[in-house]
């Protein structure tokens, strides 16, 4: 059961000067930061609301470290702005297997590792509405 938004991912050109632009705006700090290879980003998460405890909800502003990932070809062709949205639930693989017997293209067999050691998978954008979209289980709730 999908039952929070977990976090709004946000493509950018420069990491730092976005964090500093949410910092001095909104008094938005960063929780966490990391480099993800796999997905080709380089991140910070700003915490918005709730706890550690796999209940938070985040921005998610990414910086590509290549531009052939997924944020790089985006980045390219839409500049900055929100890339996709992640819902949060305690079963990723449940989920992901009851919305692809829905019909809708899950891009991952089997869930990855995102941000914080959570695990993710992703559903096609064209499937959903032209929303590129993640669903999440915290490390804290696997
Ligand atoms: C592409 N499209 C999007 C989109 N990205 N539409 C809405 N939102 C997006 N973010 C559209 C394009 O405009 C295009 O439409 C069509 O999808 C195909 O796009 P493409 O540029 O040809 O690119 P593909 O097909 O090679 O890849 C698209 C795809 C890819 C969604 C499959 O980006 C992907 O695998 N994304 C999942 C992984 C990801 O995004 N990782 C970065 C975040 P037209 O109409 O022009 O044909 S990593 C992350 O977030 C982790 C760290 C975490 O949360 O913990």
């Amino acid at each position: 059961m999908l039952t929070r938004i977990d976090h709004i991912g946000i493509a950018c050109f420069d990491l730092d000067k976005t964090v500093e632009f949410y910092r001095a705006t909104y008094g938005f700090e960063v929780f966490h930061s990391e480099v993800n290879e796999e997905q080709g980003v380089r991140e910070a998460m700003l915490k918005i609301n709730g706890t550690s405890d796999g209940g938070a909800s985040y921005l998610q502003l990414l910086e590509p470290t290549r531009e052939d990932s997924a944020v790089g070809k985006w980045l390219a062709k839409n500049g900055e702005g929100v890339h996709h949205i992640a819902f949060g639930t305690a079963d990723v693989d449940g989920d992901a297997e009851a919305i692809r017997g829905k019909g809708v293209r899950v891009l991952y067999d089997e869930p990855r590792i995102g941000s914080m050691g959570s695990r993710i998978t992703f559903l096609h954008p064209k499937d959903c509405h032209g929303v590129l979209t993640e669903l999440v289980t915290s490390a804290a709730e696997h």
